[in-house]
């Protein structure tokens, strides 16, 4: 869905943008089947390994990751996009409604940067408050690419696959800011404290099938979850085909070119093998720029 003037001026000018309804239900639907089949596997050999006592199998979506979570925490290893590879994911890292909105933000020649994670976010319950992959500190997204990329239009597109609420940790985000500020490593990667911005933090819930988009510039930062379900996202990465990415040791793909179509990447086992292999030759590399 191509984004309306009003928005693209108020990401402009902001450095984020909330727009809901951009995503259907339909689309997003072979996604959560996907991961749910994920799960069910995962649930049956930890069973096995008799991590957990019990499978959850009746619990929806939205809380059997939880249940799971507290019995093993890792539940999850595995999971992310580049390690699980469904091809639903990579389907959907093709999604036309969503490359509408991006086309209308960095045009319309645009390549898939290796940078996207799903994140089940378990209850503070079971998971704790302190920073980490769920609660994840104050952090320009520049800072977790290499400096290659300072120049590249990277739009971050946070997509909630449920609803996102205050209550189960959805973003925060500090508006207008206009250059990159140096990271540390203190509970993750982070704005160094004596930088981070005097800039009162704006919580952005959006609903199921809604996105943050966000400059890689914008300070933002996740909170517990309070609640006591999953708050379920993806968070993708798109740029101007061409530019760094940042993580030249990872694969990026085009997954749209308007002026020439035949360089889109639409081969599944090729997505693959090209991760197979990053993920087995990049060994130890620091991805993050920390000082
Ligand atoms: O989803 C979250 O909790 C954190 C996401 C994030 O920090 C990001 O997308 O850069």
């Amino acid at each position: 869905m191509k984004l309306s003037d009003d928005q693209i001026q108020a990401f402009q000018s902001d450095g984020y943008l909330v727009a809901e309804n951009m995503v259907t239900d339909a689309d997003m639907a072979p996604v959560i089947a996907e991961y749910e089949t994920w799960i069910d596997r995962r649930a049956e050999a930890l069973l096995a390994e008799g991590k957990i006592t019990d499978p959850a199998a009746d619990q929806p979506f939205g809380q059997r990751f939880a249940a799971l979570y507290a019995q093993a925490p890792d539940i999850g290893d595995g999971m992310d996009i580049m390690a699980m590879r469904g091809p639903a994911m990579f389907a959907f890292l093709h999604n036309s409604t969503l490359l509408d909105a991006v086309e209308s933000l960095i045009g319309p020649e645009i390549t898939c940067n290796p940078i996207h994670h799903v994140r089940a976010k378990p209850p503070a319950a079971f998971s704790g408050t302190g920073a980490g992959f769920y609660n994840v500190p104050w952090h320009q997204d520049a800072g977790v690419t290499w400096a290659e990329a300072d120049e590249s239009d990277i739009v971050t597109c946070w997509l909630a696959l449920v609803d996102a609420t205050v209550e189960n940790g959805c973003m925060e985000v500090m508006p207008r800011v206009p250059h990159f500020l140096e990271h540390v490593a203190e509970g993750g990667t982070t704005i160094r404290p004596d930088l981070l911005p005097e800039i009162s933090p704006r919580p952005v819930p959006v609903r199921k099938g809604g996105i943050v988009f966000m400059h890689r510039w914008t300070p933002h930062r996740s909170t517990p979850n309070f609640s006591a379900e999953v708050r379920w996202s993806l968070d993708l990465r798109y740029q101007k085909t061409g530019t760094p990415t940042g993580r030249p040791f990872h694969p990026e793909f085009v997954v749209r070119s308007r002026s020439h179509p035949e360089t889109q990447m639409s081969d599944y086992a090729e997505w693959c093998q090209l991760w197979t292999q990053a993920l087995e030759s990049a060994g130890k590399v620091q991805a993050h720029r920390i000082k």
